[in-house]
């Protein structure tokens, strides 16, 4: 019999990868959307899996739609990726992205301990969890301190502590995967990499004529979706529920990430990036480096792509898309 998958957040970055993945590896893959007013934007990462994936309107936050999809599928895994997922944006509505990742983290919870104890469920950690920490060495890992710098960091602690407490208290498989930053040409177009990528792709084609941009010193730990999505699922067929970091140990400055865009374009930089307070938040979080050795050793994982690989196919990407109103992915 096939194992079944069900994905919260399935429409996102993470979740279509992860359900190409999981076809792949010869799952019935489940997945739940949010109604949104534009239908072809919603289901824009999906259009591909059409006919090969179930997808039916639900939420986090509507406990009904999880016990109706969760008892009627009674999924061998369920992996939470649904959140308000934007650092900056969490500043703005903090309320709603408190009580989005974190009551709907606790209705998912809640759901499989009444209703199908055997479902495993990972469980979307974040490195915005360490916010102000680092190790000694400059890396951060599974010892490491939790400090978070902004309303999305602490909401994603509250997840990563309700994941243990259901673990040891109720005996679920859950097991948090505290992923650093992963882009892909199927990110967001707000966050920095891609809005790097396209806004220099743009301008290179004459269609913009500035970047304005934020804080240029923060460092990040930035690897390839594609890579990630392949940890989460070693980590659900894992002998035994744990948490895992999982991360490049590579890190860059948005200035670098900037520098290796342009100058990949032939363009020079400084004539077109200014920053603006806009963009810039109460509280930065400054430097991300992640140690994952564990997962490594453990569970054999290893990333195929580069920093440089995984930019150059966002380029290629953008320049076939950047005047698109309509994206196929
Ligand atoms: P993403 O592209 O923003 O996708 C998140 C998805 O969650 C969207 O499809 C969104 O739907 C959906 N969603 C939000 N609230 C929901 C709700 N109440 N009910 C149902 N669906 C809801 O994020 P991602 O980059 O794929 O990240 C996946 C997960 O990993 C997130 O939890 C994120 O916080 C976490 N994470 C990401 C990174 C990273 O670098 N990408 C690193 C660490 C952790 P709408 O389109 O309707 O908004
Ligand atoms: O691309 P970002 O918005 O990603 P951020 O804030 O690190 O969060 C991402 O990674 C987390 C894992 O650590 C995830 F949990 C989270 O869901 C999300 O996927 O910003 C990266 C850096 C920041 O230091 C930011 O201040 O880029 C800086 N930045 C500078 N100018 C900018 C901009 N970020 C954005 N989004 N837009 C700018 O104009």
């Amino acid at each position: 019999m096939k194992k079944k998958a069900f994905i919260t957040g399935i429409a996102g970055q993470d979740g279509s990868y992860l359900a190409e993945h999981l076809l792949e590896n010869d799952y019935e893959v489940y997945g739940i959307i949010r109604r949104n007013s534009i239908t072809e934007h919603q289901r824009l990462r999906l259009n591909h899996l059409d006919n090969k994936i179930t997808i039916e309107y639900g939420d986090l936050l509507d406990i009904s739609s999880l016990e109706n999809k969760i008892i009627k599928i009674k999924p061998d895994e369920i992996y939470n990726l649904a959140a308000q997922s934007h650092v900056r944006v969490s500043f703005d509505i903090p309320h709603f992205t408190v009580m989005n990742n974190a009551i709907g983290a606790l209705n998912l919870f809640e759901t499989v301990k009444n209703h199908s104890k055997n479902s495993k469920i990972y469980q979307a950690s974040s490195s915005e969890m360490f916010g102000r920490c680092v190790d000694e060495d400059g890396f951060q890992r599974e010892q490491t301190r939790f400090e978070p710098t902004s309303p999305y960091g602490c909401s994603k602690v509250f997840c990563f502590n309700l994941t243990k407490h259901y673990r040891i208290a109720y005996n679920l498989f859950a097991v948090n995967g505290i992923l650093f930053n992963h882009e892909s040409p199927r990110r967001g177009s707000n966050f920095v990499t891609s809005k790097v990528v396209k806004t220099a792709v743009r301008i290179k084609n004459k269609l913009d004529d500035k970047l304005i941009l934020g804080n240029l010193d923060s460092s990040r730990d930035w690897g390839h979706s594609k890579d990630y999505v392949k940890a989460m699922n070693l980590m659900m067929n894992h002998s035994k529920p744990d948490d895992f970091v999982v991360a490049t140990g590579e890190t860059r400055t948005v200035k670098e990430l900037c520098e290796y865009v342009f100058k990949k374009l032939d363009l020079n930089m400084d004539k077109y990036i200014s920053q603006s307070e806009k963009f810039m938040r109460p509280e930065e979080l400054r430097f991300l480096c992640g140690d994952s050795s564990k997962i490594k050793k453990e569970l054999g994982w290893k990333p195929e792509y580069s920093f440089e690989s995984m930019i150059d196919e966002m380029i290629e990407f953008w320049g076939k898309n950047h005047d698109k109103n309509v994206i196929e992915y």
